[in-house]
């Protein structure tokens, strides 16, 4: 299980890093775009607390906090998004492109969807007793790949879990102005086992992934999960349309200093600090690394 103290932790750092990107980025010092998982934290570490390393995990373009609650990697992470030689994909992939392992992120919505049915195909096959996971947004269900990619699976009777993060928006454009119906619904039409969760709720969260997870390893047969979210800070950068009553509203939900305040006060401070150490560390270190060279792409 889990410590309190240990989700504060992560969550905190995926937090503050983020936060650190966006000044580097207006301080002209990224390379390429960032989105932010800013107020999404509770569900990339609910998802990874229950997976092990044969697992394999799929993410899009807010794949930041994805990848730091799958492999705590921060500098080769933000080597990568500063263009540095020492990033995870050698400084050339950017920020949605990355590739760790079992850790694949892609900035094309819906596009993995068909090559996450192939590997959860292919797990079935191998019968190692491993699970795939997607994350994929509620924009993203405008996506007819991801369709054929659900129906497949389905038929296959793969060992997928679908996690869809419905943030309310596709950009700019809310979900009730991009999505008809119901999406549970969309995963249940094609026999998909289907569940809906709250984003805010950071213990029931873990604990559900932890059932999911084993579910979905033990039986075999692809789950999507509806996880209720926000995302606090604007698409990308600067780019929010959305009303500032609803940000403010959600702003004093959020989830991280939600959790932060049901630690004893001490501790949290510490563990503020040894992040901000470990963040201005990592900053450090991936300053003093070679730009990537475009000349060096093989
Ligand atoms: C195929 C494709 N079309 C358009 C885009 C541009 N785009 C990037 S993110 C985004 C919105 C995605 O919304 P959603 O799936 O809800 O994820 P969120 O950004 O809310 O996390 C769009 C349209 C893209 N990356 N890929």
């Amino acid at each position: 299980m889990i410590e309190a103290v240990d989700i504060y932790r992560k969550m905190i750092l995926i937090r503050r890093f983020e936060e650190l990107l966006l000044e580097l980025f207006s301080a002209g010092k990224l390379s390429g775009t960032t989105h932010t998982y800013v107020g999404q934290e509770p569900v990339a570490i609910a998802v990874a607390s229950h997976l092990g390393p044969g697992d394999c995990v799929f993410s899009n373009h807010r794949c930041h906090g994805h990848y730091i609650a799958h492999t705590g990697d921060i500098e080769g992470l933000l080597a990568e998004i500063m263009g540095r030689t020492g990033g995870v994909c050698g400084g050339r992939g950017g920020s949605q492109h990355l590739h760790r392992g079992n850790f694949y992120s892609n900035g094309i919505q819906g596009g993995f969807m068909p090559i996450v049915v192939g590997m959860a195909l292919a797990e079935k096959k191998r019968a190692r007793g491993n699970v795939v996971v997607a994350f994929i947004g509620d924009g993203t269900l405008g996506e007819g790949a991801v369709y054929e990619a659900l129906n497949m699976a389905a038929l296959w009777s793969v060992p997928l879990l679908v996690v869809v993060e419905n943030n309310r928006y596709a950009q700019s454009t809310p979900i009730t102005l991009g999505v008809a119906g119901s999406i549970p619904d969309r995963g249940r039409c094609f026999g998909l086992s289907v569940g809906e969760s709250d984003g805010w709720d950071v213990t029931g969260l873990t604990a559900r992934f932890g059932t999911l997870v084993a579910q979905v390893r033990n039986e075999g047969r692809p789950h999507m999960e509806v996880v209720e979210t926000y995302r606090l800070n604007a698409h990308s950068k600067g780019d929010d349309t959305r009303a500032t009553m609803e940000v403010a509203a959600f702003r004093a939900r959020d989830p991280v200093e939600h959790w932060g305040r049901g630690l004893p006060p001490g501790l949290r401070a510490a563990v503020d600090a040894e992040v901000a150490g470990r963040l201005a560390e990592t900053l450090a270190a991936v300053e003093a690394m070679p730009l990537a060279q475009l000349a060096e792409v093989g």
